[in-house]
């Protein structure tokens, strides 16, 4: 079976559900109701269930250079969803998404209306080009554990460990 969505026919979908983990993450605009309407679209995802998202939590932008007081703030926050999608159509899906909300790629890590990453896929990892799953920065990043350790306290990053495990040695390591 085949899934037609908005660009073609996708990879083959997973047998079963599988968990994913995607987080938001919005610096440019109406950052509130950005966020909002991408866990809209990522409700209408063919083949997707039960999203639950985090409260959103404003954050320093980390840049290149570190952390940057100066540059627009973020609100962060994470969604978990159930998927059959695969990987690349679930991170094709995403990237639709963040072009719906006027997303421009420039520059690594500048200021965005929307980006979405996928952080985990199950227990799958995947290195490839275009996609490395885990997220390979999700790890050290704290606005990415503390919303994720919100929705789920047991949450794990496969070949890393326990969220609050990692949330608590960012933090640790940064004061
Ligand atoms: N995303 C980035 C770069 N820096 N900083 C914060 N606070 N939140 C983000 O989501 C973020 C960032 C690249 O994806
Ligand atoms: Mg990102
Ligand atoms: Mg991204």
């Amino acid at each position: 079976m085949s899934v037609r969505l908005a660009h073609g026919i996708g990879d083959p979908p997973a047998d079963r559900p599988v968990a994913a983990v995607v987080a938001l993450g919005a610096n440019l605009g109406s950052r509130a109701d950005t966020l909002t309407a991408a866990v809209e679209e990522l409700r209408l995802l063919p083949l997707t269930t039960d999203v639950r998202v985090s409260t959103p939590i404003e954050t320093v932008a980390v840049t290149l250079a570190g952390e940057d007081v100066d540059a627009p703030r973020y609100l962060n926050a994470i969604a978990l969803l159930r998927t059959r999608l695969a990987p690349a159509t679930l991170l094709r899906e995403l990237h639709r998404i963040e072009a719906e909300h006027g997303r421009v790629r420039r520059e690594k890590w500048g200021d965005r209306t929307l980006d979405l990453d996928l952080i985990a896929y199950g227990d799958v990892r995947i290195e490839e080009e275009h996609l490395t799953v885990p997220h390979p920065r999700a790890h050290e990043r704290d606005f990415v554990l503390a919303p994720w350790l919100q929705i789920d306290p047991d949450a794990e990053i496969p070949g890393r460990g326990r969220v609050d495990a990692l949330l608590a040695a960012v933090r640790g390591g940064a004061s």
